[in-house]
């Protein structure tokens, strides 16, 4: 039979790769963020959605809504297909091979967590061990954590050298009868690095050890045939892979699954249940108890359908450039350090400005104000960061819709930042050398909030704020080097944080502190925090309602999480030492109420003499 166009076999066809087609595609591309186009840069946090995605979850709720497993009614078979449909999309996609081996999780954490708790729970003793290497993200560290002290077990970490390359050689030397299970992560969302996951699988089943892999950030940069890699578990999310948040999927061997307890016992993963005896459903809905995000999955499932149709190899291509080009873009930048350089990368560069030193907080705060979006901070990879010395990285991630024009546009923007700040680098401030605390800003801390907060209600957009913040920070007294002790060092900031407090002398119970940071944007902050508290008495510090005065100024909306955790750190840290004065000066007031007591008895045979 002649064939035509359309019955020719499409398999040596690759799609084609047009990426004004893909940005069309997203609709969140359109918008402005901060007045400019919208450059988004966070990929690896998660990616954009397509309007494919969006439209067959809308689809769902506005035509097939129902829950599944359970009806005869028409909705519940139409969601209950969906849903199935959207597990063999995925089977597929990894080249499972059957779909009793997918399951539905809420994401790649809850997918480790599953492994960790159900297969520790059978498998896991005293005194066995699990390996894990020096480049996890939390997700595939604090479950282990949680089941070696739960049971006695230890955790061993495979170590990783200066370029984010896990050492392979001391990998093998961790390996001993004790393993129970190795548990690495495919791509590090930190470094970029791809890790060699086949030969560590091999090297763990030669003596017989099961693995997991954390593939996050592998899924949509790679093609991934969990058979070709013989990995025992695979994790994902699907929100990494242009699917919506809130889903995500284990990978198991069957014949793995089958060994393991449930988790999670509810609805859906019985096959029966008498107050004497429950048997469990088969697989997968032995590890899916209750109602799973039925609209989720259709949508990873709709994802997936997406990544395939623009092609996983096109979109691997494309990202390649993208990461060479903006390597020689950032390299080219006098200051900036990238931090991560295996041979193999994906899709992922981390970086730190050194010269001058300038923090990936005040980076990422910077490049929003152009409109560009990356993420800031240990990237929930502290270990990584502590192999590095670092208190945290700017991070760009890179997503198909992604052009070489953004890139050169975030490198012109970059080096303009670092120019600036090296014209403005503070000159060495003149550290006197009795210690100079600031004056009381006002009163008291109502009335400084009250005045702190008229002059915002002026600023009416968050760069205005921003700038009025970073002008606090610029005239914030000098602290001296001698106080940025490790006992006057704020644990939980993202950025270096010092304060140092002492009771102002003369009085009793009045606070004053010095303060710094290595970030321009928390030394603002700090420089309010210092307007509103310091030079004030204890007690009206430990009464001040510090959230309200937040929520006013903005910073509940316009800081990230992290940023508002460390700003909670160093309120914390004054009203801890707030509290320490009004301890010591209640215990002086008892001293010398004793001391009284026993005065006048003295004092009147003194009159005497
Ligand atoms: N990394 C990042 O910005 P969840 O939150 O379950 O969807 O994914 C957790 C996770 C697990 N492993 C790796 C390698 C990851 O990168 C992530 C998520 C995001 O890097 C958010 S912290």
């Amino acid at each position: 039979m002649k064939q035509t166009p359309e019955s020719r076999p499409r398999a040596h066809l690759p799609p084609l790769f047009d990426l004004v087609r893909i940005r069309e595609a997203f609709p969140i591309l359109r918008r402005t963020v901060n007045g400019h186009p919208l450059i988004y840069l966070d990929n690896a946090a998660t990616t954009q959605k397509p309007q494919g995605v969006i439209e067959v979850i809308s689809r769902f709720y506005e035509q097939y809504n129902a829950n599944i497993h359970r009806s005869v009614n028409l909705l519940g078979q139409l969601a209950t297909q969906e849903f199935e449909e959207a597990r063999a999309k995925v089977q597929r996609f990894l080249n499972a091979a059957s779909a009793k081996e997918i399951i539905f999780t809420r994401g790649a954490t809850e997918a480790i967590n599953l492994v960790a708790q159900s297969f520790g729970r059978a498998f896991v003793q005293a005194g066995d061990e699990i390996v894990i290497s020096h480049m996890e993200h939390h997700s595939n560290i604090v479950p282990w954590q949680m089941l070696c002290e739960e049971k006695g077990a230890k955790l061993r970490v495979i170590p990783i050298d200066e370029n984010g390359e896990l050492l392979l050689e001391e990998y093998e030397k961790l390996l001993t009868p004790r393993t129970k299970l190795v548990s690495v992560v495919h791509v590090s969302n930190s470094l970029g690095t791809i890790n060699p996951v086949k030969e560590i699988i091999r090297i763990a089943h030669a003596r017989g050890i099961p693995v997991l892999v954390d593939g996050a950030q592998a899924v949509s940069h790679m093609r991934v045939d969990v058979q070709d890699l013989d990995c025992d578990f695979y994790a994902f999310s699907g929100h990494k892979v242009y699917g919506p948040t809130g889903i995500g999927v284990l990978y198991g061997k069957e014949e793995l699954l089958r060994k393991m307890p449930p988790w999670q016992g509810g609805g859906d993963m019985i096959a029966s249940v008498t107050f004497a005896k429950t048997t469990y459903a088969d697989l997968p809905n032995k590890f899916e108890a209750g109602t799973p995000d039925i609209a989720g999955a259709v949508g990873l499932g709709a994802a997936i359908d997406y990544v395939e149709r623009v092609g996983l190899e096109n979109i691997a291509a494309h990202e390649e450039s993208l990461l060479q080009h903006a390597t020689r873009r950032l390299q080219a930048i006098p200051g900036v350090r990238i931090i991560g350089k295996a041979a193999r990368k994906t899709a992922v560069i981390s970086f730190v400005v050194d010269d001058p030193p300038l923090s990936a907080l005040d980076v990422g705060v910077k490049l929003d104000l152009h409109g560009i979006e990356i993420r800031t901070g240990h990237h929930c990879c502290q270990p990584v960061m502590d192999r590095y010395g670092i208190p945290g990285t700017a991070r760009i991630s890179f997503a198909m819709y992604n052009t070489i024009a953004e890139i050169d546009y975030v490198a012109e923007v970059l080096a303009k930042i670092v120019n600036e700040a090296a014209g403005k680098a503070r000159p060495t401030p003149q550290v006197p050398r009795e210690l100079i605390f600031p004056k009381p800003f006002a009163p008291s801390p109502a009335v400084a909030a009250a005045k702190l907060i008229e002059t915002f209600d002026f600023l009416e957009t968050w760069p205005e704020r921003y700038q009025m913040i970073l002008e606090f920070g610029r005239k914030l007294p000098p602290m001296p080097d001698e106080l940025k002790t490790e006992a006057n060092r704020v644990r939980g900031c993202q950025s270096t944080v010092h304060i140092a407090a002492r009771k102002r002398p003369g009085t009793s119970d009045v606070l004053e502190f010095l303060a710094d940071s290595d970030a321009d944007l928390v030394r603002g902050l700090i420089a309010i925090l210092q307007k509103v508290y310091s030079g004030q008495r204890v007690s009206d510090i430990l009464s001040f309602d510090v959230e309200n005065f937040f929520a006013r100024l903005g910073l509940d909306k316009h800081l990230t999480l992290g940023r508002r955790n460390g700003l909670a750190a160093m309120v914390q840290r004054i009203r801890d030492l707030a509290r320490q004065i009004a301890e010591e000066a209640r215990q002086e007031e008892e001293r010398l109420k004793e001391e009284t007591q026993q005065r006048p008895a003295k004092s009147v045979s003194a009159g005497v003499s």
